[in-house]
């Protein structure tokens, strides 16, 4: 694996970076993305750029300027350093991969243990809470002193979201010791709390309270699926976007074990999340339809009709109870 030496002198052999989010990009992925881009300008390298293939979702609007955020380049567009943060997989990057491999150099910062790049170009701590944590450790190793308020924001909003506001048991001593470094820059926690895990508009109050209300218990109702149909969308006018945070509320009943979440992207195309309680291990349910994640929180997508997209999530999740 690389160290944080060998991490320094690529960046600081670069002239030019992009910095690369993956598809579905989450809190984590795009925190991370942005105090990267922010420190790396910091650092003072001039062509620096951050790369998502899909739109960022609303929430981390009130963090950057959506020009900030590029959806892709100019195919003959090729950079000294491409850097991958939060990304499991080639494919996690979608369209973006090409500006990876394309690069002169490259290596993937991430902290999923179903981490499938070669250990050459990968810094992987897969214990961490998040991607935002461990690019503490590489950014403070690299030059404290281009960390500011605005990259402290950033990482802290990463650490927050893929904690799940410190809940998830993957959160620590050192995610805590990071969180006491970041709160020295003085950054408005508590702004960032409530844009993420309570500001809810009034559409998308209405999306979740109409998917909540049509939850399916199976298994003893140990097993919760939640199901966003086209017409969800359109009436409540609202995104796939939005359907952030339900999944959150339904594996909080009492005897669930398991919550998924189904959301039309298209026709017969469907983004499928799931959340588990304690020792279940919901990655192994993403990874075998070709998505990835963690013990308690994993995601694929899935193209067929609804009921064989629904059939198929709730056997793999019972297989694993
Ligand atoms: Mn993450």
């Amino acid at each position: 694996m690389l160290t944080l030496e060998k991490i320094k002198s690529k960046i600081d052999d670069a002239k030019s970076i992009v910095v690369i989010c993956h598809v579905s990009p989450d809190g984590d992925a795009l925190g991370s993305g942005l105090a990267l881009r922010r420190f790396l300008i910091n650092y003072g390298k001039a062509d620096v750029e951050l790369l998502c293939s899909d739109e960022a979702y609303s929430k981390i609007a009130f963090l950057s300027k959506r020009e900030e955020i590029k959806r892709d380049f100019p195919d003959e567009k090729k950079f000294d350093l491409a850097i991958g943060v939060d990304v499991a997989n080639a494919e996690r990057m979608g369209d973006a991969r090409k500006f990876y491999y394309r690069a002169q150099d490259r290596f993937v910062v991430d902290h999923h243990a179903t981490n499938e790049f070669d250990a050459e170009e990968l810094y992987l701590v897969s214990n961490a809470s998040s991607t935002a944590e461990i690019m503490y450790s590489v950014l403070s190793f690299v030059s404290i002193s281009s960390i500011n308020r605005d990259v402290a924001e950033c990482l802290y909003t990463g650490i927050l979201t893929d904690s799940g506001a410190f809940y998830y048991n993957s959160t620590s001593s050192n995610t805590h010791n990071v969180l006491s470094k970041l709160y020295e820059y003085d950054i408005d926690a508590n702004r960032i709390y409530y844009e993420f895990f309570k500001k809810t508009p009034k559409n998308v109050f209405k999306l979740h309270a109409r998917v909540l209300n049509n939850a399916v218990f199976e298994n003893n109702s140990q097993i919760a699926i939640l199901s966003f149909h086209q017409k969800d969308f359109i009436e409540t006018d609202t995104t796939i976007a939005d359907t952030e945070g339900c999944i959150n509320k339904i594996q909080d009943v009492d005897g669930v074990v398991i919550a998924i979440a189904i959301a039309e992207v298209d026709k017969n195309s469907y983004k499928v999340s799931f959340r588990s309680k304690g020792d279940v291990d919901v990655a192994f349910c993403a990874s075998r339809f070709g998505g990835g994640g963690h013990k308690n929180a994993s995601g694929c997508r899935l193209n067929g009709s609804y009921y064989d997209v629904y059939d198929k999530v709730t056997q793999i999740a019972k297989s694993v109870l």
